[in-house]
């Protein structure tokens, strides 16, 4: 090998994003993170992965804590290595399409406050959602000499899937302004000898860099990495090993040393490597007493690959199958999902597609007949309201579904009427929470879990107001 052509593959760290949302439902809190950054930065990572939609919302609902205020203490700590982030196309972090101007804010509040790499999906991979955002990143990049644009392609399996789809798919997004491009298999679908031959396609079809995310769900991640790597992709998406495996991505540290003294080396130290794991292990350990970590999330669901359902998909639909005391129907319904996806136009799986059709499949059984009840958003995709599909939806399940209703076939963000600008509407609502310019954004995305952060927010600052209070003179310190 030793006269081969170097040719070494970029590591992304995914512990501060994906891993934590995949293993501990994106419960991670800065004040766990902070501590390592400093080591972490030291690595040489192509880039370090910190934020999204699961943290965003994750972090007020739940932690109680500002996601802006995280991003700027982790840019703070971050000195030498980029922060990547995911962004859902049209929809931000969110889970409607918005209107420009909020895609625009977004994108320059997240380059102004750190975010160097912004990685862009739909979910039903049609581009046209993802052009505001890449022209936004574009826009932000020529101002501040900062902000990359990469294009997430949505994995998924299917007649219309083809390696000429994704060679198109790969061509368009080269023209679109791209800065690279991302395969996105949230589902851990893509089969080792499956990836060779897919970043061939791609690299044949495009000079942008191709970047691998997979998830070891399925437990063929590593050997797919082995193979994508050997066929010429350029980063793959690995976690630090206390938070690697199961439901999350395959472990850095194996990664580093199965390339090790190869063209192929990523000249990551494994010493410092194994520190930084040392520094995880014990919050593991934590997690896993406290059942945040659950051990169902650890093995190998090979239903995965049986069904072509992602495992945060398999995990939600046992807790709504819970809820109505039907746990024994859970392989009718797992049975039901690929017909559902069948029926409207075989979308990929993700946020919020998969969402969608699983909870479309559960009604489809529990109610006894098939289409006897449609949620909100499945007619809304029905509609046309989140984007075109690759394939043609079912026309009998839309004439049973929405009879006689107008199809639209514009981007999601006109589908639904969004044309106008919204932030002055939004800033109006929301004024007089308002602390930081980003208040608002976080308003827009999530208005009543904002609210609520906003609400504890104040009240934790009267009450440090109050301690402050020189109660002699009546005077507050300002
Ligand atoms: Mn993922």
């Amino acid at each position: 090998m030793a006269d081969q052509v170097k040719k070494p593959v970029g590591i992304m760290e995914t512990v501060l994003r994906d891993a934590h949302q995949s293993l501990i439902a994106t419960r991670m809190p800065t004040e766990i993170m902070l501590p390592i950054v400093d080591k972490m930065d030291k690595i040489g990572y192509h880039a370090v992965e910190c934020w999204g939609g699961a943290t965003f919302d994750a972090s007020m609902r739940f932690l109680k804590e500002d996601p802006w205020e995280r991003l700027r203490q982790l840019r703070d700590g971050f000195k030498n290595t980029k922060l990547q982030m995911l962004f859902r196309g049209q929809n931000i972090l969110g889970y409607r399409p918005y209107a420009d101007d909020v895609v625009y804010s977004f994108v320059e509040k997240s380059v102004a406050n750190g975010i160097d790499v912004i990685r862009i999906f739909d979910c039903l991979n049609d581009i046209r959602n993802l052009q505001a955002a890449v022209d936004a990143t574009n826009k932000i990049k020529k101002q501040e000499g900062r902000g990359e644009a990469q294009i997430a392609l949505s994995y998924t399996l299917g007649d219309a899937y083809t390696l000429e789809y994704w060679a198109d798919m790969a061509k368009k997004i080269e023209e679109m302004g791209a800065d690279s491009i991302c395969i996105k298999d949230m589902a851990g679908l893509l089969v080792p000898y499956k990836a060779e031959e897919l970043v061939k396609t791609l690299k044949e079809s495009t000079k942008l860099p191709i970047q691998l995310h997979t998830h070891y769900t399925s437990g063929v991640a590593s050997m797919t990495y082995l193979k994508a790597v050997e066929a010429g992709v350029d980063v793959i998406d690995c976690a630090i090993s206390p938070f690697a495996l199961g439901t999350s991505q395959p472990a850095t540290e194996v990664m580093v040393q199965t390339f090790k003294d190869t063209p192929y080396d990523t000249g990551l130290d494994i010493n410092k490597l194994v520190e930084i794991a040392d520094y995880f292990r014990p919050y593991r350990e934590e997690c896993i007493e406290s059942g945040l970590m659950s051990t169902k999330v650890l093995g190998v669901n090979i239903k995965t690959l049986q069904y072509q359902v992602p495992g945060g998909m398999l995990s939600n639909m046992v807790s709504q199958l819970k809820e109505q005391n039907a746990e024994d129907r859970y392989q009718e319904v797992l049975e039901e999902i690929p017909r559902v996806r069948k029926d409207c136009g075989e979308p990929p799986l993700v946020t919020p597609s998969s969402q969608i059709v699983g909870t479309q499949a559960i009604f489809n059984v529990l109610m006894g007949e098939r289409y006897k009840m449609a949620t909100g958003e499945f007619k809304d995709l029905l509609r046309g309201n989140y984007g075109q599909t690759v394939k043609p939806m079912s026309e009998e399940v839309i004439n049973k579904v929405i009879p006689g209703e107008v199809r639209h076939t514009e981007r999601s963000a006109v589908a639904t009427g969004h044309t106008e600008p919204e932030l002055p509407g939004i800033e109006a609502e929301m004024k007089q929470w308002k602390q930081q310019d980003e208040d608002v954004l976080s308003y827009a995305l999530l208005p009543q879990v904002a609210t609520e952060f906003f609400k504890f927010r104040q009240a934790q600052q009267e009450k440090v107001d109050l301690a402050k209070a020189d109660t002699k003179n009546n005077a507050y310190p300002v």
